[in-house]
């Protein structure tokens, strides 16, 4: 191999892994205590590992889950003043307890990850009519993880080579 092909080799590796890696990195979403005694978005949805962040926009709220999670004694601060992590599957409902009778409510749904949830549609043609089936296969632990793994090493293994590349030059 010449210095050019192993450069695009190396290259084409790092590219490779960061596909691999990057659906695996955790999200954060945001949520505005507004003002006007909402919160906005109402429902949102995230993946597990998946962060929401509460930005108070204005007005004297608090953040209270159903779980017993919360942001701490309600505040006219502004700002992000509380944030969740979410490490398992479900919704999660809160309410600001100043507000909750007013409607200030909302929900967390967490998705279960390590693979998204297909459903295959086959049809089948006998005479007796069309017959649609349809089958949810259920997401599945391993590959959530191993795949990220590997796109990881490979980014690792890629760098490595231009580094050596680039040694054995000079
Ligand atoms: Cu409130």
């Amino acid at each position: 191999m010449n210095r050019r092909l192993r450069i695009l080799v190396f290259t084409l590796l790092i590219m490779a892994g960061m596909t691999l890696a990057l659906p695996a990195l955790a999200a954060t979403k945001s949520v505005k205590l507004t003002a006007d005694n909402q919160f906005s978005p109402g429902n949102v949805s995230v993946a597990v590992g998946d962060s929401v962040e509460f930005n108070w926009g204005g007005g004297f709220h608090d953040v209270v889950f159903a779980d017993g999670a919360k942001s701490g004694a309600p505040t006219a601060d502004t700002g992000v003043l509380y944030s969740r992590t979410f490490d398992t599957a479900g919704t999660f409902k809160y309410v600001c307890s100043v507000h909750e009778a007013s409607g200030m409510t909302g929900a967390i749904t967490v998705a279960a990850t390590g693979g998204t949830t297909a459903t295959t549609t086959a049809a089948t043609g006998d005479s007796s009519g069309d017959t649609t089936e349809t089958r949810s296969m259920p997401s599945t632990g391993p590959e959530g993880t191993v795949i990220p793994l590997l796109g990881g090493v490979l980014v690792m293994a890629g760098i490595a080579g231009l580094v050596i590349v680039r040694r054995l030059e000079s």
